[in-house]
């Protein structure tokens, strides 16, 4: 087995070839999702549990900065928390993430007290957090290289939401919105400390792990909520 250092395009190809795989864009859900087809019991289980994943992606963006020595890397990164937590100036996608939920008739507390978290759902986020806290910082980074696929997924979400589910006050939508633009700029930053940091034979195969490890969070997280909302498990 070679220990050779991949080159920059076979790294970034093997990269991606694990998103064109495994990405959860792919999990049926989401395919019922893009077609119209969830019920309303269905959509809303999905964002009660989501809430779970946004409200724990700046603890993890956190582990990560906690690990990681690099001011320049840091400077980059930290972003992150205020997109998620907010600040004076801007509610951050934790609160847009719960008008969200009210547009979608369920309310913030039922997100907040965890009302309707599936165990699968809460088991793939705690995962990820801890692999987030354990892992080198570059492969913790090189995990969230999902959100290399996460903007065509957004912008389809975006378009079927607002043709199938005219039930969803439209105001309630403005996360996916963001979310096109903040996850292009945060892939491109995040496959530029990849390719800097992992610089080592062992960081690339552990950073190409850990991205597939990241598409089954993503894809556990959509089976749990499959299973507990969608009719044919009735
Ligand atoms: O809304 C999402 C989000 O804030 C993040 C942060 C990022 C990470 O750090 O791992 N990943 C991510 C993702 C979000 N939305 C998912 C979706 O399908 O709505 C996609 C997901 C990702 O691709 O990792």
């Amino acid at each position: 087995m070679t220990t050779e250092l991949l080159h920059r395009e076979t790294f970034i190809a093997k990269l991606r070839e694990v998103g064109e795989r495994a990405y959860h864009d792919k999990h049926p859900f989401h395919v019922a999702m893009n077609e119209g087809l969830l019920s309303t019991d269905a959509l809303r289980g999905w964002v009660a549990n989501r809430f779970y994943y946004q409200h724990n992606i700046p603890i993890k963006d956190a582990a990560i900065l906690s690990n990681c020595p690099l001011r320049e890397v840091r400077r980059v990164w930290i972003h992150r928390i205020i997109d998620h937590d907010g600040s004076s100036e801007n509610e951050g996608g934790i609160e847009a993430w719960l008008r969200l939920s009210e547009a979608c008739g369920v309310s913030r507390n039922e997100l907040l007290e965890d009302r309707h978290l599936q165990p699968g759902v809460r088991f793939a986020v705690d995962a990820y957090v801890n692999f987030a806290r354990m892992q080198p910082w570059p492969v913790a980074i090189a995990s969230s290289l999902t959100e290399l696929f996460a903007p065509d997924l957004m912008a389809t979400r975006l378009v079927a939401f607002e043709k199938f589910y005219t039930w969803i006050d439209p105001n309630g939508l403005d996360y996916f919105r963001r979310r096109v633009t903040q996850a292009r700029r945060d892939s491109g930053e995040a496959l530029a400390i990849t390719l800097e940091h992992c610089n080592t034979h062992e960081l690339q195969n552990a950073a190409i792990r850990g991205l597939k490890f990241k598409c089954d969070v993503l894809w556990s997280m959509l089976d749990a909520i499959h299973y507990a909302y969608t009719r044919a498990n009735r």
